[in-house]
């Protein structure tokens, strides 16, 4: 069954994306099983399959990191990198794509997962990474299946061009016709699908189908229209040709149809990876890699084994790398490579060097990360692509359960980083908390599962503390004295504070007015420490703001008077005038700025009103057709599990970002309750 037209040859790296749970993970196990690779096909629920083996994934059912395997296929290696489709995970997938020839979109014919499947094809049309669409489950479809092009084309910007129709047998498909061969097959269970003859009904329609599939091929090739327009048949490689040509060119997305649990159309769709994907040359063509001689690679993914350490996958794009190639960054010096593996999920196998093309891992690049581009020469090559992760939404504290661990929890926390650069880890010196920012409930968990499986530190979380503050509303001149005097030597220091409250945002300023020294100059700045000391935990248990203390009088004793005594002193004026100031609770609200499918925009307002948020104004989202942003101010403590939130009003694709904005008061009994906390935590 030859094929024609401008087939590459050499090394492929596929992405394998689309939305979550659409089976890209079953189908890298049937091409797997397929081409060889492996004896049998895993599957999911089995828990055996060469994708997903990290205990996490296995655990959740899902994909939560790429996983990539190689395989051969009619002579040629193929790299594919299956990616999770979870949107907690998207980042995984977003710095792997820069280095593919092509995507693999697995997909379902589900309207709900439509906005999600539009993401995916976003970030691709964006990337110009050239893409098919794998109709995935054809063993569940049914009759209904028609209707493809109408459900799946809002989602990409490029026209869908089936390749394939399903056939039947009442209302279960039993095969395919490929339009471009016009061939029809039946389809074998996890064996490669048998040609039939194409007759009657299957024949009309696919006239009507492969005539629809010229015309989209015609949109673009001139001489193609013409030929339709006068009725001649074109030539099969010009159609094969154009098929790849507008591929390529990011004109057409190919659609094709299969079932991965039973290896139904994955023959077909390596043939067509075969045929019309681009190889290496145009890849590095699309990124932007000037020719040269040094090698160059790009780093799609960092890992770091059990005992393996530090495992970087990456894409050779340029030249040769084997063992002691030395790499650098734009910014660092990488490291030198340690060993060349093959991969296949989580086992590896040591190699020869990897040429361009070639999808391998290098051992100990103690300095890549994910997404840099290395260079093998003393002048590093300009990043090809730099892929930031998305703003994150959801954080938790997390704690060693044992306290020697802490040390380790550092170390532990750094690696996790660097395998998913799209957490992040801040340190708050305030409430000495360790907080994991990231992108949503599920991707914390499961970086807290790996900081025990995979690096050995057991912790616990919980929510991190939300930033209160608290003011006061009126202003008292307040003594503060404190004398002791017990056998020789005693302490003996005393002042008087002016102290009013400050508008929203001043902060705290000291100042003094002390007339004849009655507080001696060398003892002020201790009088100000104790005032400052005194403000980090209010009458209400918090830190205290947007107040001022003036200094304008007090007393002292030649002997007795010390710098302690007036830390006291300052610290006492402080502690009983406080009270009296009508002290109010302050609460940090955020700016917050939601995403969402236009449809899912109403949702939001009756959300905010549920979580004291106040509605600012709509726009439509720029450059994104059919999108809003919603701009609303809202308490950072109700900002919590807003995306948890979020994701279930818009099927998962639904955002935001947020930047503090400023403290307001909170009265009532939202304010009592977290005072009441405060004080239960304290004691
Ligand atoms: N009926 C049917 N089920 C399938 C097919 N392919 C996958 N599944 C099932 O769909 C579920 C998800 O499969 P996965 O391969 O994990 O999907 P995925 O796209 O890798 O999922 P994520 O990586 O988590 O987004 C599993 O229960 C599979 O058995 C298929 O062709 N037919
Ligand atoms: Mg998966």
């Amino acid at each position: 069954m030859a094929q024609n037209g401008t087939r590459v040859a050499g090394p492929r790296c596929i992405a394998l994306v689309g939305p979550f749970q659409s089976g890209k993970t079953t189908l890298l196990e049937a091409i797997l099983a397929r081409t060889g690779a492996i004896q049998r096909q895993g599957s999911i629920d089995a828990g055996n399959t060469v994708g997903d083996a990290s205990h996490e994934a296995r655990h959740h059912k899902m994909s939560v990191e790429v996983s990539v395997g190689t395989t051969n296929f009619m002579g040629d290696a193929y790299t594919f990198v299956d990616c999770p489709g979870s949107v907690e995970f998207v980042h995984d997938m977003r710095a792997a794509l820069p280095a593919v020839d092509a995507a693999v979109v697995v997909c379902e014919l589900d309207e709900k997962k439509v906005p999600q499947l539009q993401l995916i094809l976003r970030e691709l049309e964006d990337r110009k990474i050239p893409r098919f669409l794998f109709l995935n489950k054809t063993d569940k479809a049914d009759a209904t299946i028609h209707d493809v092009l109408q459900v799946l084309q809002p989602a990409s910007r490029s026209k869908l061009l089936l390749r394939q129709i399903p056939t039947f047998s009442g209302e279960i498909i039993t095969g395919f016709v490929d339009l471009a061969l016009e061939r029809a097959f039946v389809y074998k269970e996890h064996a490669p699908s048998e040609v039939i003859p194409l007759e009657g009904d299957a024949l009309d329609r696919e006239k009507t189908a492969r005539f629809s599939m010229l015309e989209t091929l015609a949109d673009h090739d001139d001489e193609l229209m013409e030929q339709l327009l006068e009725d001649i048949q074109p030539p099969r490689d010009k159609i094969f040709d154009d098929l790849s040509r507008e591929l390529r060119e990011g004109l057409v997305c190919p659609v094709l149809l299969g079932s991965a649990t039973r290896t139904n159309g994955v023959l077909r769709l390596m043939k067509a990876l075969r045929h019309e994907a681009p190889g290496i040359a145009e890849t590095t063509k699309r990124l932007g890699l000037k020719p040269g001689n040094e090698p160059v690679a790009y780093v799609v993914k960092t890992q770091h084994t059990a005992h393996g350490g530090k495992m970087s996958v990456a894409r050779v794009l340029n030249g040769q790398v084997g063992d002691s190639t030395t790499f650098v960054t734009p910014e660092r010096e990488a490291g030198r490579v340690a060993g060349v593996f093959k991969l296949l999920g989580q086992s590896t196998e040591k190699r020869g060097p990897a040429q361009a093309g070639e999808t391998v891992a290098f051992g100990k690049l103690d300095h890549a990360d994910t997404g840099d581009t290395l260079t093998a020469a003393k002048q590093a090559r300009p990043a090809l692509a730099k892929v930031a992760a998305h703003d994150p939404v959801l954080a938790i504290a997390v704690v060693a359960k044992e306290r020697k661990d802490d040390v380790k929890l550092g170390q532990a926390l750094s690696k996790l980083l660097e395998e998913d650069p799209s957490i992040s880890v801040v340190h708050n010196a305030e409430t000495h908390e360790v907080v994991l920012w990231g992108q949503g409930e599920m991707q914390l968990r499961v970086a807290t599962e790996r900081l025990a499986d995979r690096f050995g530190v057991a912790t616990t979380s919980h929510k991190p503390t939300v930033g209160y503050r608290e003011t006061i509303k009126r202003a008292i001149v307040q003594r503060g004295r404190h004398k002791k005097q017990s056998g020789g030597h005693g302490q003996y220091g005393d002042v008087v504070l002016d102290i009013k409250p400050l508008p929203r945002g001043a902060g705290f300023t000291f100042t003094e007015e002390i007339k004849g020294g009655v507080v001696p100059r060398n003892y002020i700045p201790s009088v100000e420490q104790g005032v400052t000391d005194a403000l980090k935990h209010g009458p209400l248990g918090f830190p205290v703001v947007d107040i001022a203390a003036k200094l304008i009088d007090g007393s002292y004793h030649t002997v007795d008077s010390s710098d302690m005594a007036f830390q006291l002193a300052g610290r006492l004026a402080i502690n009983e005038g406080l009270p009296q100031c009508q002290p109010v609770l302050l609460e940090p609200i955020y700016q917050v700025a939601i995403v969402c499918p236009s449809e899912a925009t109403a949702k939001m307002n009756a959300l905010m009103s549920g979580r004291r948020g106040q509605i600012l104004g709509f726009d439509t989202r720029e450059g994104w057709e059919g999108w809003d942003v919603v701009r609303v101010q809202m308490p950072e403590a109700e900002i919590g599990d807003l995306i948890v939130e979020v994701r279930s009003a818009t099927a998962g694709v639904g955002s935001f970002t947020f930047k503090f904005d400023h403290m307001a008061e909170l009265t009532g009994r939202t304010a009592d309750q977290i005072v009441a906390a405060r004080k239960a935590a304290a004691a």
